[in-house]
Formats: C-alpha cells, structure tokens, sequence
C-alpha cells in the first residue's frame, strides 16, 4: 500500500537555509493539513539534523519514517524516481529536483504546483497572491500562494484549535504548574513578570539586559539553548551558557531552558507574560499566544526587514490607542535597528495592559480570518 491509501497526495519540498523557519513551517502545515484535512502528507527535508531540533521524535540517520501523521523523507541527491503527488508544494522557492519536474510533467493529471512564500505585512502581497507563472519549460503553471495579514493573502498558519487551546490552558494553574516543573522551574511569585526570548545573536541583549537588571521590578528571562549563547555569555562574562544556568544581573535572572520542541515552545509563550519572537514562525506563534511581544524580522539585505517591520507595525497598531502604539513602534523599531531599547523599554511597560488586550483582541479577529492551510486546500481544490 503507498503512503496515501486513497486520500489526496500532496507532496511538500522544504529546504533548511539557516536558522528553524523554513522546517519550522514546513513541519507545522504537513502536520495541519494531514489532521484536520485528510491528506496524505509527504514531507521532503534536506537536513533531518535541524528539523530534529524541534522536533526531538525525528530520526536524522532515517530516509524514510512517519510522525503525527506525515510522512517524513529525506531529501536526497540525486532524487530517487518517485511518483509525484497531486499537489507539491515547493517551501519559499526551494527548486524542486528536475527528475522530480519532469515526471511531474508526465502525469496525465498534472500536479498542482504551488510555490509557498515568505511572510509579509506589505501591501503588495495581497496583489501577488495567487498569481500563476507557466513554466518555459514544462507544460506546467506554478502558482504563488503568499501567507498573510491582509483577506486577499493566503493568512496565517493556525491549527482550528489552537485558541481554545492556549484559553484552557491558561485557565488550569495545575497545567500551567505542571509546565514549569518541566524546564525545572516554579511558578512566577507575585511581583515577577517572566518573558521568554528567542532572538538573532546580533540583537541588542546587552543593552536589554542592562535595562532589566537596572528595573525596580523582578523581571526573569527564559532563553532556550543555543539561542544567542555567545551575547549571553559574554554579558555575563562566563565562557558559555548552557541549559539548566541561571545568571543574574541585578533584578534580571536569566534562565536558560532546553530548546522545546513546537508544542511546548508554544506552551512557554502561552505561560510568559510577554514574549520576545523573531523571524516567521514564532513570530506568528507570539501573536496567537496574544501577550505583549517584541518581534524582529529575520535580518535581510538592503534593509528590506525594516520594512516589513513598518509595514507590519502599521496593520497591527490599527485599534490601538496613540500613546500605546507611539510606545509599542518605539520598541520594536529599537530592538530591530539596534539601538534606543533601554530608552523605549521604560513607556513599552507603562502601557502593558493596553497592549495585552489588544493582542487579545487583534488575535481573535484575525482568527476568524481563515488560516492558511485551509485557504491553501481551497485554492488547491478550486484548480482542479
Ligand atoms: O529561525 P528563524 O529566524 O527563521 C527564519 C525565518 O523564518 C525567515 O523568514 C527565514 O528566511 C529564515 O529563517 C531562513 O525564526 P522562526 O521563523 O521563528 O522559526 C523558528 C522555529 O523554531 C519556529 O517553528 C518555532 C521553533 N522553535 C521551537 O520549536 N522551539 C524553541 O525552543 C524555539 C526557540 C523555537
């Protein structure tokens, strides 16, 4: 029996550029469009090492396995003849195998052939959705699905669950209690506020650091493993920083955590107060955990992540009072530029609860937006 049985095949090429985006998303939409849509999921990584990272249950000496319902293949070179699925799905202009294409092109019911693309507020993602590019070379039409904030892109990843979720757990202190116990901690004491960082090795740490321990209130500080390790150390002056330390600068404790894998990293944003996310996915995962963030943009050639700060910025103030907005723009420009974070961080606070609602509020409205995968099977179905 092939992997699909008699369900839709669907074939998904994602290669590891850097960092845990391109396998972070990748390994979230396989797994959401095998449970909640009934495909028949085949996910192609070319470096099982890094996917393993969030997802401990992957076997990096394996081609070939299954988890959470997907299948999961190395990506191998040369590529193997295999039959092509009825809807391939090429991660952020990966280039698929031209043995893979070319069979492609043989299949009397050609594949859907759907290029998914990076993450962006700007205005003109909702112009380039959908739009169909006909292969010179093969009797095939790629299409460009782009995710997005805007009706008219292709949304945001979102599991149909995943805010009844976070509310009930949110709701069970035992749960949250539980959760703590995990990293090795205890609940936050009364005057705590506990955040949890996940940033680039050249973002401000320092300069946030300073300005935590320098506050008049108890601030702690959960960094997963790996993540800024050499700032980290060298802030603290120790030669490096593993998970299990525990550093302190004044009134800031670092605690560095094990790098989670997806379900708990959501689980740490849902139990922090505020939450510092970078790049794409956990960026998406900071807004649906609806707490006061701090977002920088995966840092890009000629500034282009500036602007999609801006542009992003601009969507997400829409709603918020002045004051709240001035404040919250001032920060996330200094902690993407690099410079001005102690100097935001002071108002960004003093307006924590307004900025708390309106992640509440901003994240139930975009929910009822239509999430990615869904839109995808749609735009899928509607071509076939
Ligand atoms: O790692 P990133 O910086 O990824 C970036 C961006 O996606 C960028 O768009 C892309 O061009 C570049 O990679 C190549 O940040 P991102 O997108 O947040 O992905 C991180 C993933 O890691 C996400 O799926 C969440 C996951 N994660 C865990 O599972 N556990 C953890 O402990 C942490 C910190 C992250």
């Amino acid at each position: 029996m092939s992997y699909a049985d008699n369900r839709p095949s669907w074939d998904i090429f994602c290669r590891v550029i850097d960092n845990f985006g391109d396998v972070g998303v990748c390994w979230r939409l396989a797994r959401q469009l095998a449970a909640e849509h009934g495909l028949a999921v085949r996910l192609w990584v070319d470096d099982l090492a890094a996917f393993r990272r969030l997802c401990p249950a992957i076997d990096a000496g394996r081609a070939v396995q299954s988890w959470q319902g997907v299948n999961i293949r190395l990506w191998p070179e040369p590529f193997p003849e295999v039959e092509p699925a009825g809807v391939v799905i090429e991660a952020f202009a990966c280039e698929l195998p031209e043995r893979y294409v070319r069979a492609m092109a043989a299949r009397v019911a050609r594949p859907r052939w759907i290029n998914l693309e990076y993450l962006s507020a700007e205005a003109w993602v909702g112009e380039c959705h959908g739009l169909a590019s006909p292969s010179p070379r093969w009797p095939l039409t790629k299409h460009f699905f782009f995710p997005g904030f805007a009706e008219e892109t292709g949304g945001l990843l979102l599991e149909r669950d995943l805010l009844a979720r976070r509310r009930a757990f949110r709701a069970d202190s035992a749960a949250q209690a539980a959760f703590w116990q995990t990293l090795g901690l205890l609940p936050p004491e009364e005057d705590e506020i506990r955040l949890s960082l996940f940033c680039y090795p050249a973002s401000p740490t320092a300069e946030l650091f300073t300005c935590w321990g320098d506050g008049a209130q108890s601030l702690t500080c959960l960094v997963p493993e790996g993540v800024a390790g050499a700032a980290i150390a060298d802030f603290f002056g120790v030669e490096a920083v593993a998970a299990g330390a525990a550093l302190r600068r004044g009134n800031l404790l670092v605690r560095i955590v094990p790098f989670l894998d997806q379900e708990a990293y959501d689980r740490l944003l849902w139990s922090c107060d505020g939450n510092v996310v970078r790049g794409e996915d956990s960026f998406v995962r900071g807004l649906w955990a609806a707490r006061p963030m701090l977002w920088q943009p995966y840092p890009q050639a000629e500034i282009a992540h500036l602007h999609k700060l801006e542009a992003f910025l601009d969507r997400y103030c829409v709603g918020l009072d002045a004051p709240a907005a001035a404040a919250l723009a001032a920060m996330w420009r200094a902690w993407s530029h690099g410079e001005g974070v102690a100097l935001a961080w002071p108002a960004f606070r003093a307006h924590w609860t307004t900025i708390e609602k309106h992640a509440e509020t901003w994240a139930g409205d975009h929910a009822a937006q239509g999430d990615l995968a869904s839109k995808l099977v749609l735009f899928c179905s509607d071509r076939l």
